[in-house]
């Protein structure tokens, strides 16, 4: 089967976590080659708009300083960025070109998402595999520092109001018998109410010790694969242990071991032929060394090559 050339697309957005520092992760990657990399290793990839000079952060709307938590500005800012990444996945995707979007705090899963189903004609029919240590499942209401990123599946599932709903154009996005979670290890009160509400499949860090990891994406790929014409892998790197992901904005002791994971992504991953596959929450200024962007470069590389 020939492979589907691939598109890199920014998300230069941070302003959806209450700390900043996400805004920077694509850029960083860029710059260390991670593009060329994995040419080197005979995909044919490109980044649909090019980090250096594409829309950054809240600069993006003129501001001068990053516009305080829950304001209306800090919305403006990351729907901004939203409409615009739900915009280019769906032109990937329809261009027939496999979408990766690098991130970014993950707010950036509410566009990307919605980009997919749009682009497949799947809202209600698309499949989301979710890697990360929080389910990101709260409202603004319940979310404790009112943060975009602590939200996206809420919104997904079609509690994001009216001007989420004008945005994307179709809500709700998702159903929740199409979404399965892996290696959660940080849940809020309020989310687990929302996961029993939803009965949302899920295999936390704790299942993952008694069931294995490779049974758990087993599943969860069947899972979320039944009803459905689009499949969407959101990898927030705080679902990874720190140890071999430390550039995160919110790490969490006791994560996926990343050899484990790159040797499943190989086998299970490349089978379930993602159309659009997402790196959220790289925060480089956190980064030692490099490892974690080196880390998102064997990730990829261990998706698609
Ligand atoms: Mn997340």
């Amino acid at each position: 089967m020939k492979k589907k050339p691939i598109r890199l697309i920014p998300y230069q957005c941070g302003c959806g976590a209450f700390s900043a520092g996400a805004e920077a992760g694509a850029l960083a990657l860029a710059r260390s080659g991670l593009v060329e990399s994995l040419r080197g290793q005979g995909l044919d990839i490109a980044w649909w708009r090019d980090p250096e000079t594409a829309e950054y952060d809240y600069r993006a709307l003129g501001l001068k300083t990053r516009p305080a938590a829950a304001s209306p500005a800090r919305e403006d800012v990351v729907y901004f960025h939203l409409t615009q990444l739900a915009q280019d996945v769906e032109e990937v995707v329809r261009g027939g070109f496999r979408a990766v979007t690098i991130g970014g705090d993950h707010s950036m899963a509410m566009g990307s998402v919605a980009g997919l189903a749009k682009a497949k004609n799947a809202a209600g029919k698309t499949g989301l595999v979710w890697i990360d240590a929080h389910p990101d499942i709260h409202t603004m209401k319940t979310s404790r520092r009112k943060t975009y990123h602590a939200v996206p599946l809420s919104f997904l599932l079609g509690e994001g109001g009216k001007k989420f709903a004008a945005l994307v154009d179709i809500s709700p996005v998702l159903k929740p018998q199409h979404i399965a979670y892996v290696g959660l290890r940080s849940i809020d009160e309020p989310e687990l109410h929302q996961i029993a509400r939803y009965n949302i499949k899920t295999f936390t860090n704790g299942d993952l010790d008694q069931f294995g990891l490779k049974e758990a994406l087993t599943q969860s790929i069947a899972h979320i694969s039944k009803g459905t014409k689009a499949r969407f892998l959101s990898l927030d790197l705080d679902g990874i242990d720190p140890a071999f992901a430390p550039g995160v904005g919110t790490a969490v002791p006791g994560g996926i071991e990343a050899p484990a994971l790159l040797k499943l992504l190989k086998t299970l991953g490349r089978r379930a032929d993602f159309d659009v596959i997402e790196i959220a929450e790289y925060n480089p200024a956190l980064d030692h060394k490099g490892k974690t962007a080196a880390l998102v470069d064997d990730i990829l590389a261990a998706l698609l090559v």
